[in-house]
């Protein structure tokens, strides 16, 4: 099954045919059917699957002693945001399919076994907190957090572990499995226009958060109540969200207001309540909680002139993430050889890292939430629309398949490493 077979299969899947854009929410019917495709996948190449406790999916290539400790993991997510575009999680799971693939052509031999993850609700799009499966699994949310969590709809996620056979009680941290894994590099499509060559190594994650504001006025007649009669709390809604362009502009950070819920969300009746939600990044912890310390004194102002009352809860933060440089330099290093390798006559290669792109990114990944437990890189893909999160999110063919071909590499660097068997001697099955 190649790269273009396997994206081929998967694409359809969740897509909303007028927008183009994805609905793989977690444990939703979209995201369901993407599963079963990647347990399809992973029974094709004999990989050994597992669901940890938390609901996330591994596909295990043993090597041929069937040893399972200092595994090398990749993988990334199935779920979307809503709306979401095609490239964002998916790319970097149907990569890890291909570079096994690649890996068992060139016939080499795993020193230790490789991992292919899907991690659950990656986007927090159903239950609100971002990387929710890679959290419960590092231990970076409390397990009786996670099981209050619930959806639009009231549906907990507890009960929503229960439905699909898994036993709330039994998420949080596991270490066994943590312990069964040496380091994790996710490839994932670069989301916005810092990538201009095919691949590139990602240097850190900013600090980014999400923060829910609660404005509870009064529900009234949008016709017979006077305006000095109301407590409207669309208002100071409306000033928080002005507020948080200011703020950002002022602290050179990103503030983005784009999900709002308002009851009763009728055309002719004054809201009751208000529900927004603001992510805010930045380059440094300092300017993000400057920035909304500003905005939700600018709302709680507007609220007090309006008879309205605010809450404010975090429901995530992360701060800096700085990937694990050793294994960041190496990635680098072992791309530029294979790059240098690749080139044709000419110049002098530059050869190092530096002719290999290291770059930050704005966004948020599991391998951000595992780096807490263990060495974690990024492989990044170029994007040419510079967009994400949208139907509009793209990587070309070539440039997908440079991310293949890299994350083989540094595979075959990281997991490979035992001679080919002597000539005659039959090679180990594949594990
Ligand atoms: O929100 C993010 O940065 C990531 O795409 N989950
Ligand atoms: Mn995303
Ligand atoms: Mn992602």
């Amino acid at each position: 099954m190649s790269f273009e077979e396997m994206w081929a299969d998967l694409l359809p899947i969740g897509r909303d045919p007028d927008s183009g854009g994805y609905h793989r929410f977690a444990w939703t019917p979209p995201e369901l059917e993407c599963r079963a495709w990647f347990v399809d996948e992973a029974r094709k190449r004999d990989l050994e699957i597992e669901t940890d406790a938390n609901g996330n999916l591994f596909a295990w290539w043993l090597p041929a002693d069937s040893s399972r400790g200092d595994a090398v993991l990749t993988g990334s997510h199935l779920d979307s945001v809503p709306g979401g575009g095609a490239y964002d999680g998916p790319l970097g799971i149907v990569s890890a399919f291909a570079a096994i693939d690649l890996l068992r052509e060139r016939r080499v031999q795993l020193a230790r076994p490789i991992g292919v993850a899907a991690f659950a609700e990656e986007e927090g799009a159903r239950f609100g907190v971002a990387c929710l499966g890679s959290r419960l699994l590092s231990g970076a949310i409390a397990p009786y957090r996670a099981r209050g969590l619930r959806d639009r709809d009231g549906h907990a996620f507890a009960d929503v572990l229960t439905r699909h056979g898994l036993d709330p009680e039994r998420i949080g941290p596991d270490d066994d499995l943590l312990g069964r894994i040496g380091c994790h590099v996710e490839l994932h499509i670069e989301q916005g226009r810092a990538l201009d060559v095919p691949v590139g190594v990602a240097s850190a994650i900013v600090p980014h958060g999400r923060w829910r504001f609660g404005f509870t006025g009064e529900g009234n007649h949008a016709g017979t109540t006077h305006l000095k009669d109301r407590r409207d709390p669309m208002l100071p809604f409306a000033h928080l969200v002005l507020a948080a362009r200011q703020a950002a502009e002022r602290h050179g950070t990103l503030t983005t207001v784009g999900k709002v819920e308002v009851t009763p969300n009728g055309v002719n009746a004054i809201a009751s309540s208000v529900t927004a939600w603001l992510d805010g990044r930045g380059p440094a912890d300092d300017a993000v909680r400057r920035t909304v310390a500003e905005i939700h004194e600018a709302a709680q102002k507007a609220a007090r002139e309006h008879g309205v009352t605010v809450d404010l809860a975090e429901e995530s933060y992360s701060e800096v993430v700085g990937f694990d440089t050793t294994l960041r330099d190496r990635l680098a290093e072992t791309l530029a050889r294979s790059e240098n390798a690749a080139q044709p006559s000419g110049p002098e290669p530059s050869g190092g890292p530096g002719s290999v792109r290291v770059l930050p990114t704005g966004a948020g990944h599991d391998a951000g939430i595992l780096a807490s437990r263990l060495p974690t890189a990024m492989l990044f893909v170029r994007n040419p629309t510079g967009i994400s999160h949208a139907p509009a999110e793209h990587a070309d063919r070539d440039d997908c398949l440079a991310g293949v071909e890299a994350l083989t590499i540094a595979l075959e660097e990281l997991a490979g490493g035992l001679e080919e068997p002597a000539a005659g001697l039959k090679a180990p099955a594949a594990g």
